[in-house]
């Protein structure tokens, strides 16, 4: 599964017409993720207009504004396009994003397909509004023509510069391996791109062995090897700090093998809301983007750091695992993939971790792939979702790669799929950030318009169908069982596995015990994703499982005091 099959829409909709990420090929129909992106983007800027007392063209010019440079130009490029029409449309009263969206081309009805919109229809069928404005088809058709060979063309070309950078990053993006990386030993020292915020910074990014993980190579007498940040000789003893301070706990990496769950999707709230919108919260779009719109470094299993750009904190396996031993610090590997199911990870996915069996230290690996077995497929929803059969071959495919890869005494945890219903229940009658300005639209008005396109990232349960929801679940239920079964009878040599329910119901309890609401739980953009704090419940729930699975194995480092006055932060991340 690569970087064009990414599903999440409400990211593609934003990034197809703005961003140099390659504009993903989707299953959609009716202009999909591009009427979608128009849809966002009029909607905003008319809001815009409105807060700031200001005509609309001001209002897409201020939209414009606040977005990097790099993204300024495609930006103006959308806004030439659509502002004669929305003006002609404003001019007569007949002004929606929808109308505008459908008039300028980008959003059209295919044969066989009902007419798409996010806002309710005023006067009909948007068609037939349109038809009244603009008569002359003839004009019409070569302006649309226009629109859609220009948003056909790949934004990067559009850019100067950029195309080789694109290409590179298109190129690298689809094996899931760090970009930057010297010495191919699939660790990076920078952050982004497949970099630290995915998996422990390269201490030294010339030396092929040098990289987080490895048992240290002569005690790390002189250098760091595993980029623990402890290495050197004690004079008093003539051991080395390795020898002192790490051997008598074990140590333990941990990895995650998942999907846009386990990277932590998120797309920032004030991109899509007009009263938050500004110019400040785009200035993190180039690192946002580099990461695939992923957050793995403030994720459930392996987030190491806080950010204000996200609410609440984090916390999470790996910042466990490494306040028990220190000696732990930077091993954790967060391969996880938007839109990853059973298949695209025994497929390829699995094949970018990177582990010695011989020369590194055991792991705590999870397997959590919660959705896209049932979520991926639109043209049938039903027809499309994996077969527990299918599920447990997959599964079983990986776990034995994985017992040809970890290092004697490993542990897995498999999950099993989510219970979206949770989704449907919790938003049906909240608010999308989208509608904060008028209070006009909620989640299922936003789902809605997704599945109509076909883009919706899981139409099961994005459903307004209770039925279709219902019958999501209860496949997510086979498939859970299926892995399940698989962890009870595999036989591994090298790791023990067990299964744990991902009991999105468990984590709401949990949250509102302790003061929240359960949609805080859920992204609020895509209303799909676990949030920041879903996060952190959901790492601390993984924690507490792995105790109880493996109870006695991760213990305290005696010495952890002595390496914090030693080495202080270690090196840092
Ligand atoms: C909006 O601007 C117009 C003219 O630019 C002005 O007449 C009107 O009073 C303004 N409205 C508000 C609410 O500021
Ligand atoms: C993050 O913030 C929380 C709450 O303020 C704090 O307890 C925790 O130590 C911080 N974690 C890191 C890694 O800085
Ligand atoms: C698992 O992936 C391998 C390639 O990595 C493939 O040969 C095999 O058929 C796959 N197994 C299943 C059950 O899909
Ligand atoms: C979806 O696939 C199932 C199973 O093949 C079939 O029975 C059903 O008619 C299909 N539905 C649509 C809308 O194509
Ligand atoms: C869906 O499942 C719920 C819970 O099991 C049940 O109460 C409800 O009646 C079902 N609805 C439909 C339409 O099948
Ligand atoms: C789930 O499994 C049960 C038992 O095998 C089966 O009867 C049911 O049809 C399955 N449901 C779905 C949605 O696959
Ligand atoms: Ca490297
Ligand atoms: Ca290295
Ligand atoms: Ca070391």
């Amino acid at each position: 599964m690569d970087i064009t099959k990414v599903r999440l829409t409400v990211w593609v909709a934003v990034c197809a017409v703005v961003s140099l990420q390659p504009v993903p090929v989707l299953s959609s129909v009716n202009g999909g993720h591009n009427c979608a992106a128009c849809t966002i983007i009029v909607s905003i800027a008319e809001q815009l207009s409105e807060i700031h007392n200001e005509t609309i063209t001001d209002g897409f010019a201020r939209l414009c504004s606040f977005l990097p440079d790099d993204y300024v130009g495609p930006c103006k490029v959308f806004l030439d396009l659509v502002t004669p029409v929305i003006e002609e449309l404003i001019l007569r009263d007949l002004f929606n994003p929808d109308v505008a969206c459908h008039a300028t081309g980008i959003c059209y009805t295919e044969a066989g397909q009902p007419e798409c919109a996010l806002y309710p229809k005023r006067k009909g069928s948007i068609s037939h509004t349109i038809k009244k404005v603009f008569p002359d088809p003839m004009v019409w058709k070569i302006h649309k023509q226009k629109v859609r060979s220009n948003l056909k063309s790949d934004i990067c070309t559009l850019l100067p510069g950029l195309k080789q950078f694109c290409e590179m990053i298109e190129k690298k993006l689809t094996d899931h391996l760090p970009v930057m990386d010297e010495d191919s030993d699939r660790f990076s020292s920078i952050e982004t791109l497949r970099g630290s915020h995915f998996r422990g910074r390269d201490c030294d990014d010339f030396q092929k062995n040098f990289y987080p993980g490895r048992r240290p190579i002569d005690g790390d007498k002189l250098e760091d090897s595993n980029c623990n940040g402890i290495y050197g000789t004690d004079k008093k003893t003539g051991k080395t700090y390795e020898e002192l301070f790490c051997s008598d706990t074990k140590n333990y990496g941990v990895v995650i093998l998942g999907d846009s769950a386990a990277a932590h999707f998120h797309l920032p709230r004030e991109w899509f809301s007009a009263v938050e919108i500004s110019w400040k919260s785009f200035e993190p779009a180039p690192m946002i983007i580099a990461d695939e719109i992923d957050w793995p470094h403030l994720s459930a299993v392996t987030g190491y750091t806080n950010s204000s750009l996200l609410p609440w904190w984090t916390d999470s396996v790996y910042l466990k695992l490494n306040e028990l031993n220190r000696c732990n610090h930077r091993d954790y590997q967060n391969i996880g993939v938007n839109g990853a199911d059973s298949g695209s990870m025994n497929d390829t996915i699995q094949y970018s971790m990177a582990r010695s069996p011989k020369n590194d230290y055991p792991l705590l690996v999870f397997y959590s792939l919660i959705g896209n077995d049932v979520c991926n497929g639109h043209a049938n929803t039903t027809h499309d979702m994996t077969l527990p059969a299918d599920m447990k071959k997959r599964f079983e495919s990986t776990l034995k790669y994985l017992d040809t890869q970890l290092p004697a005494g490993s542990f897995v945890i498999a999950t099993g799929l989510a219970d979206g219903r949770f989704l449907y229940n919790t938003l049906k009658d909240k608010i999308h950030p989208l509608g904060d300005w008028r209070k006009d639209i909620t989640y299922p008005m936003v789902y809605d318009f997704l599945d109509c396109i076909k883009s919706s990232p899981c139409a099961g349960w994005m459903s307004h169908d209770e039925s279709i929801r219902n019958f999501t679940s209860e496949r997510a239920a086979n498939l859970s069982l299926a892995v399940k079964e698989v962890t009870e009878t595999f036989k591994a040599t090298n790791f023990k596995v067990h299964y744990v329910d991902y009991d999105i119901e468990e984590f709401s309890r949990r949250w509102v015990k302790r003061g929240g609401k359960p949609e805080d739980l859920i992204e609020p953009v895509d209303g799909f994703h676990p949030s920041q704090i879903g996060n952190v419940i959901t790492g601390e729930y993984f924690w507490e499982h792995a105790n109880k699975f493996f109870p006695g194995v991760f213990s305290k480092n005696p010495h952890n005091a002595d390496i914090k006055k030693m080495f202080g932060d270690q090196g840092g991340y």
